[in-house]
């Protein structure tokens, strides 16, 4: 992989801010974008910005043409068996509510999730409890901040009926298996969504192979623009959910005492959709798997591999999460006793390294442990090792 060659696919590379280079840190929050996703966003708004789905005219047709393309290339980036299985969304927040809202769980269902859940993931599940009298129930991880199959298997019954889990965290990087999971939730009947917002870009998905029945994710994550997400979901179990968004696009005919729904995908795209957004996604997708996934992987995990070793023993440094950073992907999270993690990241921010810090709307987590938060480095395919060096004599410095 020629990281080199690929950092000059993104513009916002060259920029400078006080006459220094700015390094990314915060690939977890939101990805850079590259030319070919910035131009084939601008050829929409200066070459077709029509209506899709709607109008016969000429322009109508392209924009029609290039956003059933994009809902294509998406199909093929998590091999979805059909691409009608593809739900544009905003982002998973919106994917996850979707389908919060449309499951019809009743009174006494369970809903488990992780211990280490976003507010996305977490928030739905409280207003079902209150609005339907659903159970919520978490499987607290194993101490070295692993997925507890025991404990999980031990959780599950037929009561339970939506094992909704975040695929990879973004506190921590780490991954769970998704694999048994499913298996184990589909033996007991119950159905399986995975929040795929920090795993879409750096695992390879094959929704098929895992058999996960529903899979949200977000573009701006995965190098794609900020207002677009996808919601995939077996045609089966769509085909049979009301939306929670009806209007222009959604049906087929209406009278004004009635209406027939059209079929999925259009039934869950209410309205004038974000159709730059999702040929921006196509053309993300399209970038990413033209490096491999794999490739993204390994390279995020030797810079991960590098920065823990060489902070793991200072004085004062707790990292979050699993020891092993082959189990927490492109995420560092970590803390300085005595230090707040925002002024850690202020300290950097002098120097254009940019990190997140605080709790990652994952407060859950942190107020479970009672600590205030962190400091998160999260990588991506651009990212170098001089930048990663960079980083560390900064750390040691702040120490200092
Ligand atoms: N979920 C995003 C993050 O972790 C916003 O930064």
């Amino acid at each position: 992989m020629d990281v080199k060659r690929i950092r000059q696919d993104f513009p916002i590379l060259n920029r400078k801010i006080d006459g220094q280079p700015i390094i990314y840190f915060d690939n977890a929050c939101m990805t850079l974008k590259p030319r070919q996703v910035i131009d084939a966003m601008n050829d929409y708004y200066c070459n077709f910005s029509a209506c899709a789905g709607r109008s016969i005219h000429k322009l109508g047709t392209i924009v029609t043409i290039r956003y059933d393309e994009a809902r294509e290339k998406i199909r093929k980036f998590i091999n979805a068996k059909e691409s009608r299985e593809i739900i544009f969304s905003k982002n998973t927040t919106e994917g996850i509510n979707l389908l919060a809202r449309t499951l019809q769980l009743k009174k006494g269902d369970i809903v488990l999730t992780t211990d280490r859940e976003h507010n996305s993931n977490l928030l739905p599940w409280h207003i079902q409890k209150e609005l339907r009298g659903i159970n919520h129930k978490v499987v607290e991880s194993k101490e070295d901040n692993t997925f507890d199959l025991g404990r999980f298997e031990n959780l599950m019954s037929n009561k339970v009926k939506l094992v909704s889990m975040v695929h990879a965290s973004n506190l921590d990087g780490y991954t769970i298996p998704a694999d048994e999971i499913i298996k184990t939730a589909h033996d007991y009947g119950a159905l399986v969504l995975l929040d795929g917002a920090q795993s879409a870009s750096r695992v390879s998905i094959d929704v098929q192979k895992l058999d996960v029945d529903f899979f949200a994710f977000s573009i701006h994550k995965m190098l794609g623009p900020t207002g677009i997400g996808v919601l995939y979901g077996k045609y089966h179990l769509l085909k049979d959910l009301e939306p929670f968004m009806v209007g222009g696009d959604t049906v087929e005919k209406s009278t004004y005492t009635s209406h027939n729904l059209l079929d999925v995908p259009e039934k869950f795209e209410a309205g004038l959709q974000n159709y730059a957004g999702a040929i921006g996604a196509g053309a993300a997708a399209d970038y990413i798997m033209k490096i491999g996934k794999d490739k993204i992987g390994e390279y995020i995990f030797k810079l991960n591999s590098y920065i823990s070793s060489e902070i793991k023993d200072i004085p004062g440094i707790v990292i979050i999460g699993p020891a092993d950073p082959v189990l927490r992907g492109g995420i560092i999270s970590f803390n300085i006793e005595n230090y707040e993690p925002h002024d850690i990241a202020m300290f950097l921010d002098d120097a254009n390294i940019m990190v997140r810090s605080g709790v990652f709307c994952v407060h859950s987590w942190f107020n479970a442990r009672n600590i205030k938060g962190a400091v998160r480095v999260s990588l991506y395919v651009y990212n170098t090792i001089d930048e990663c060096r960079i980083l560390i004599e900064k750390i040691k410095e702040f120490i200092s």
